[in-house]
């Protein structure tokens, strides 16, 4: 059966595979059930202790343009744009999220996640710019799980060399999952809305390396 973009299989099993060369991007737009996802929302709202971070930028300190939270196992300290985050604990919730993107990882990658980075977008004036999940820590073609709780926000991929884009909206209850050589190869990013929004939630799920000290 042939699907268009806009009546692409709306079933946990089956992907959509993201038509971006170089890359392995897979689509599941209702991996949650729309009760789990409007709870999780919920629950991950209130629960996780959210902070606005200053990150350094060509030498200046400036606020992020959102609200985040980083979890993991213990050893799991992380550090982009000078910023060193020490892992708060899994939470009940966290946890059974992170399972579910397990079992949608196992049959192609086989990933087990020990940390998780989640993003607070309060409105539209939140964003995220351009930029590769690419630290040391995370290893060549690292696997990622990103979940979206929350309002529908525009995802999208700029390819580094031939700057072409392609923009997949992240839905509820959605989770996409970078694989392969797309870091390597593409940038990605949230852009600002003017719109009236609402908030939105993002996890992303990745396995950070231990290196010999
Ligand atoms: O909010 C999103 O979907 C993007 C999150 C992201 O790119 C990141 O955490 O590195």
């Amino acid at each position: 059966m042939q699907y268009s973009l806009f009546e692409a299989p709306r079933n946990e099993a089956s992907p959509y595979k993201l038509p971006l060369s170089e890359a392995d991007v897979r689509y599941f737009p209702s991996a949650l059930s729309q009760d789990d996802a409007d709870s999780f929302f919920a629950l991950l709202k209130n629960e996780l202790p959210w902070q606005q971070d200053t990150i350094k930028l060509f030498g200046k300190s400036v606020k992020i343009p959102r609200l985040q939270s980083w979890h993991g196992d213990p050893e799991c300290t992380y550090t982009y744009s000078n910023l060193t985050m020490a892992p708060n604990p899994w939470t009940k919730s966290l946890s059974s999220i992170k399972a579910k993107c397990e079992a949608l990882c196992a049959q192609s990658y086989g990933t087990r996640f020990n940390s998780v980075l989640a993003n607070w977008y309060r409105d539209g004036k939140d964003s995220m710019s351009f930029h590769s999940d690419d630290e040391p820590e995370l290893g060549m073609n690292p696997v990622i799980a990103s979940v979206t709780l929350g309002e529908a926000r525009p995802f999208v991929f700029k390819h580094k060399e031939t700057k072409e884009k392609y923009t997949q909206v992240l839905e509820h209850g959605s989770v996409l999952i970078m694989a392969g050589a797309t870091q390597s190869h593409y940038v990605h990013g949230i852009a600002k809305t003017a719109k009236p929004i609402g908030g939105r939630i993002n996890l992303t799920f990745r396995h950070l390396i231990q290196r010999a000290r």
